[in-house]
């Protein structure tokens, strides 16, 4: 099973890597994107099925009621993780599966399914990393405000406590939230992901409760002796245009804060910081952060989560609006990418992943980080002979593995690599038109092959390295 990389450039062939003994090797990922079987054994609807039903919200009108009927598949798909050599398993839990309206009586055969994919796992040698909440609240929790009520936060921590208490025995990896910053600003502020609400304040006030929901959540889990517990972030890599520009340098501040700061800055040092609160404090007093909140989301955790695909650049433009996904951000402007660029138009540039975690090194020591998600969409599908050759997902990986391995070098404490995505999958606003997957789905027929990125990726694995 060997898929050989052939450079596109006229360049040596880059030097032969090994990662430190140990490092972690995986794929990604999450319930409403695989799973399908959205109305089956008592599952709750979601935003996501309210959101996806609603006309003109997602691609042709793509749902993730079927999507790669995962529920029914796992076993297969447990075994193609075995095939390829994954140490790891990253997968989120669907909250409606377990308590469908969101505070209510538990449904036991939700946690049934979860407990059989964690054994099948178990069985293949693969470890088992659970994310809490990756996007799919209860619709029920939303009809009372979602993430901009302050009781969503103290539901997710019970609920958390539920799943421990029947997967904690066997599962050591607890994520709480995956990219609060999609949940809180493509959810609240632009709208493109649910619920689609478009308004500023209500974007801070989520952020700051899903904040609130991982400190309570990482409490609860804690005292159920939980042993290792993250939360994954999507930082965003963002430089000013102009390196020189007293203005483009203010820029990026600002998006670093609204993007990362407001984040990192209560995860880590236990509170939000004064440029940041400030900002807020121009669109909204901030009366949902009430004293003691800070000291809460700053609990201890082990492990940060980093999902990273592509860079930003930005710069001042008086007078331009500034995308809604950073509230009030108005004066700001991103640079359309530049260069290699994926399906997603996401600007190709490892470099960018090694300066983030340099960085992410720098300003908040002392825990380790992995890679939870990286990873490309590429359109290829199958060749008359069945293969898909996704020769640039290679390159894509390979050349983001370097850049990983740049900043071990420079003494990050990186344990770990999952790709995003281990197949394709609902790809949230751009439904089934984008594919990420190292397995190609045919969701006509489910059928699954390995693309040859996932040939390669398994000798990546069995090296634990890059040739
Ligand atoms: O598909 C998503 C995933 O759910 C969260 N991180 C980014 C991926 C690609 O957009």
């Amino acid at each position: 099973m060997t898929a050989t990389v052939t450079s596109t450039s006229a360049q040596p062939a880059p030097a032969g890597i090994t990662f430190p003994e140990g490092f972690i090797w995986g794929a990604a990922t999450a319930s409403y994107q695989i799973e399908g079987a959205a109305r089956e054994d008592g599952r709750g609807p979601s935003i996501w099925d309210t959101f996806s039903r609603t006309p003109g919200r997602v691609f042709a009108g793509h749902t993730g009621d079927i999507a790669c009927d995962h529920y029914h598949r796992y076993a297969e798909d447990v075994a193609l993780m075995a095939e390829l050599g994954l140490a790891s398993y990253r997968f989120s839990i669907a909250w409606p599966r377990i308590r469908p309206d969101g505070t209510g009586p538990v449904n036991v055969r939700g946690l049934d399914f979860y407990d059989r994919l964690t054994d099948e796992l178990l069985g293949k040698g693969i470890d088992p990393v659970v994310t809490l909440y990756h996007w799919d609240l209860p619709q029920t929790l939303e009809d009372r405000g979602g993430w901009t009520n302050r009781e969503t936060a103290e539901a997710f921590a019970d609920y958390a406590e539920i799943v421990h208490r029947r997967l904690g025995d066997r599962v050591t990896t607890w994520t709480t939230l995956n990219e609060p910053w999609c949940s809180a600003y493509l959810g609240y502020g632009s709208g493109i992901h649910a619920p689609g609400v478009q308004d500023p304040v209500a974007a801070l006030t989520a952020a700051h409760h899903l904040n609130l929901a991982h400190g309570l959540a990482t409490r609860a889990l804690r005292a159920a002796g939980a042993k290792s517990i993250s939360i994954t972030l999507n930082p965003c890599a963002v430089a000013p245009l102009d390196p020189d520009s007293e203005a483009d340098r203010a820029a990026a501040h600002l998006i670093d804060g609204l993007a990362n700061r407001i984040f990192l800055d209560p995860l880590f040092k236990g509170h939000y910081p004064a440029d940041v609160l400030a900002h807020i404090a121009r669109i909204a007093d901030p009366v949902w952060i009430r004293d003691g909140d800070e000291t809460i989301i700053n609990a201890p955790i082990d492990v940060l989560g980093i999902n990273y695909y592509t860079p930003a650049y930005v710069s001042a433009a008086p007078g331009h609006p500034g995308p809604l996904d950073y509230p009030g951000s108005h004066g700001v402007k991103f640079r359309s990418p530049v260069g290699p660029v994926t399906d997603m138009n996401w600007q190709i540039e490892p470099a960018a992943l090694t300066r983030l975690l340099t960085r992410l090194h720098r300003d908040y020591p002392g825990v380790p980080l992995m890679i939870t998600e990286n990873g490309a969409a590429y359109p290829d599908g199958p060749a008359e002979n069945g293969e898909v050759h996704d020769l640039r997902r290679i390159e894509y990986v390979d050349s983001h593995l370097r850049a990983c391995h740049d900043a071990l070098a420079a003494g990050v404490d990186l344990r770990g690599y999952f790709a995003w995505s281990l197949m394709d999958n609902f790809e949230w606003a751009e439904g089934y038109a984008k594919r990420f997957g190292m397995v190609h789905v045919d969701y006509t027929t489910q059928q699954r092959v390995l693309k040859d990125s996932a040939k390669w990726y398994s000798e990546v694995i069995r090296r634990n390295g890059l040739g």
